[in-house]
């Protein structure tokens, strides 16, 4: 089977410092998802790595509101907001990519969540779902029709950026074996049932050419 992924991209979601072992908001096996992306990224046509980029104030950290715990929530004038470990904050070493991630091939790095007082898991969207980013324009005029997705979190950046992705009328599928989950209470199980009922696709990382 000879797959042609050069009309494709591969979005590249957080592989940073933070969610790998040792980091602010770790997710377990977040480093093992590098080699897959360094063997499949050069194969793409279109290469996209993002970046979750806060400033240090920003509203999705608990310690930014006195006495809440994390990985407790809140409601925002968005919806609910899990309220995180600070992590990600811009310039750090938590922010910066992880270091053996193969970050030569890409050909934009977006970076979001920059705003104080909003989330953004997607790449494509604030977590309002209405505030854009710019991929889906940049994606558009480079001729993408398929998404691929690899990275982290399963549950909360990968889920939020194919579910937008399918909203925006490309297709998504998102490589399981080259991303890992956080697991908040079952968000990894519904993540995925609500990305297949959204009709996004799943493949496996290990069956595309290098
Ligand atoms: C993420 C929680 C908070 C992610 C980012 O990359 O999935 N999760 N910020
Ligand atoms: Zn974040």
């Amino acid at each position: 089977m000879a797959i042609s992924l050069e009309r494709a991209a591969l979005a590249v979601i957080d592989v940073q410092n933070d969610f790998c072992p040792g980091g602010a908001l770790a997710v377990t096996g977040g480093d093992a998802v590098v080699a897959p992306i360094n063997r499949i990224l050069p194969g793409f046509g279109v290469r996209v790595l993002t970046q979750d980029w806060h400033p240090a104030d920003h509203l999705s950290f608990a310690a930014n509101h006195p006495g809440a715990a994390p990985f407790s929530t809140t409601e925002m004038p968005y919806g609910t907001q899990v309220l995180w470990p600070t992590h990600c904050v811009q310039g750090t070493e938590g922010a910066a990519f992880h270091p053996a991630l193969a970050t030569t091939p890409a050909d934009l790095v977006i970076r979001k969540g920059f705003r104080p007082a909003i989330d953004s898991y997607s790449a494509f969207f604030e977590n309002d779902r209405e505030t854009p980013t710019g991929l889906a324009g940049y994606l558009r005029e480079r001729g993408v029709e398929a998404l691929y997705l690899a990275g982290l979190a399963t549950d909360f950046c990968v889920a939020y950026s194919a579910l937008d992705a399918v909203r925006l009328g490309f297709s998504a599928i998102v490589l399981t074996d080259a991303c890992r989950g956080i697991d908040l209470d079952g968000s990894l199980a519904a993540a995925m049932a609500g990305m297949a009922e959204a009709g996004v696709g799943f493949a496996a990382a290990a069956d595309l050419p290098g």
